[in-house]
């Protein structure tokens, strides 16, 4: 098979139709170019895109700097397992411990492995630090979380689609109301053997759903209070999204157990992190923890290079110069739209929810017009659309961008 000819959007769609597990349902675009806030379909169309893969595609579509990092490495050493040492791998530990002010960093690939690092750590900490009895440790976390799909996470979603029938579920869960300190307080108080709470900073797949201010300070308090620790999930707040290069920095709070993923490479490889103290990250030992490809020398080059673009190029002021004045816009839109009811997020982790159902169709017949009229965009729920562009982007641009979405809207109206 010749897989470098061209495909028509709709062979590429076939394709994936008949030989692809319906695990998605994409949009109907195909995409096969992708630079700074840009892609192009295979007709070469342009689009702005505004999910950035999720977050992950933060520093913009094939970065030059980033992509220049990973093909040099990919000539000289893509993989050695973590049964010897290689020369990259010490020099971005260093870094990104240095970067986000960590002791230690313990590396994976995605979002998913990192969040099952997290409780192995926190649980072993339990354990061996905190005298909890061995098998009773229990981790908090919070309703419509979203931390990833292996089955021990799943174990403590609420999302019908991604819990059913893939039991039987992990122990060791308790959950409570996100955004809810007494709810916390409560459990903490009743409740014993509390290793851990686990929490989005900012609940992306809730349909990005921002916390009452001082929340994520109050819950901190709350652990510390208890010896209880706080692991933030950043994994798409992370690395500059909400206007800070932590979401939690909005608010002063340095979690003891941090995990990072998506934009930590710019997209352009799977590479995760947890990041911790020694104090914490210490009880695990040779043996007791790891991945094939965590760590490889690729993933190292990477995301040194996706972490020094962000700083660079002041991606984190960006966001936060960007994000308030897109809201600003759709909310002066939204006072006379019977289409809009609101739009919230956090530099430019952003959406609005539309004046329908969770089963109705408007947020999908919205992001269709939207694509023809030039921008990607992705409804969660139903009746909500996330707006996250790369954060590459600047003002001519997404003012551009507020044009086509208020066209769009206009023409639901
Ligand atoms: C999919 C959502 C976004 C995450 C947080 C861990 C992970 C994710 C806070 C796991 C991943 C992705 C995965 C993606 C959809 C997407 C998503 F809508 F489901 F919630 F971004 F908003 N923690 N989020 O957001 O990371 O293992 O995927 O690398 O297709 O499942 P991963």
């Amino acid at each position: 098979m010749n897989v470098a000819g061209h495909l028509t959007s709709q062979d590429a769609i076939q394709l994936e139709h008949r030989y692809g597990a319906h695990n998605y349902h994409p949009l109907p675009v195909v995409l096969s170019k992708g630079e700074g806030v840009y892609v192009w379909d295979v007709e070469g169309k342009r689009y702005y895109d505004f999910l950035s893969a999720y977050s992950a595609v933060n520093q913009g579509h094939c970065h030059p700097k980033i992509v220049e990092a990973m093909v040099e490495q990919a000539k000289k050493l893509t993989l050695t397992s973590r049964a010897f040492y290689n020369d990259m791998l010490g020099r971005y530990e260093q870094y990104v411990s240095e970067y986000f002010g960590y002791d230690k960093v313990l590396p994976m690939n995605t979002g998913a492995e990192a969040v099952e690092t997290a409780i192995k750590l926190c649980r072993k900490w339990a354990y061996e630090k905190k005298g909890i009895p061995e098998q009773e440790a229990k981790i908090i976390v919070c309703e419509n979380n979203f931390h990833g799909r292996t089955t021990t996470i799943i174990s403590f979603s609420n999302d019908v689609d991604a819990r059913k029938n893939f039991g039987p579920y992990t122990p060791g869960f308790i959950k409570i109301p996100y955004d809810d300190t007494e709810a916390l307080e409560k459990v903490l108080k009743e409740e014993k053997n509390i290793a851990g709470l686990l929490v989005e900073p900012i609940q992306g797949e809730a349909g990005v759903y921002v916390p009452s201010e001082g929340y994520l300070k109050k819950a901190d308090a709350l652990c510390k209070q208890h010896e209880v620790l706080f692991i933030a999930d950043e994994i798409q707040t992370g690395i500059a999204r909400t206007g800070k290069l932590l979401a939690v920095q909005h608010e002063d709070v340095r979690p003891d157990i941090l995990i990072l993923g998506k934009a930590l490479s710019g997209g352009a490889y799977p590479v995760s992190a947890v990041l911790a103290d020694d104090a914490i990250i210490e009880v695990i030992k040779p043996g007791q923890h790891g991945s094939t490809f965590g760590g490889n020398p690729i993933a190292a080059a990477v995301a040194i290079a996706a972490l020094e673009v962000v700083k660079d190029e002041k991606l984190a002021e960006n966001a936060a110069a960007l994000g308030s004045f897109f809201r600003e816009q759709i909310a002066a839109y939204s006072q006379t739209s019977e289409v809009v009811k609101l739009v919230r997020g956090k530099g430019l982790l952003n959406a609005i929810v539309v004046n329908d159902t969770e089963d109705g169709d408007l947020a999908w017949n919205i992001c269709v017009a939207l694509k023809e009229n030039g921008l990607l965009a992705k409804p969660t729920h139903g009746n909500i659309i996330r707006f996250a562009p790369p954060l590459v982007m600047n003002k001519e641009q997404l003012q551009e961008c507020i044009d086509i979405i208020v066209k769009t809207l206009k023409s639901f109206e």
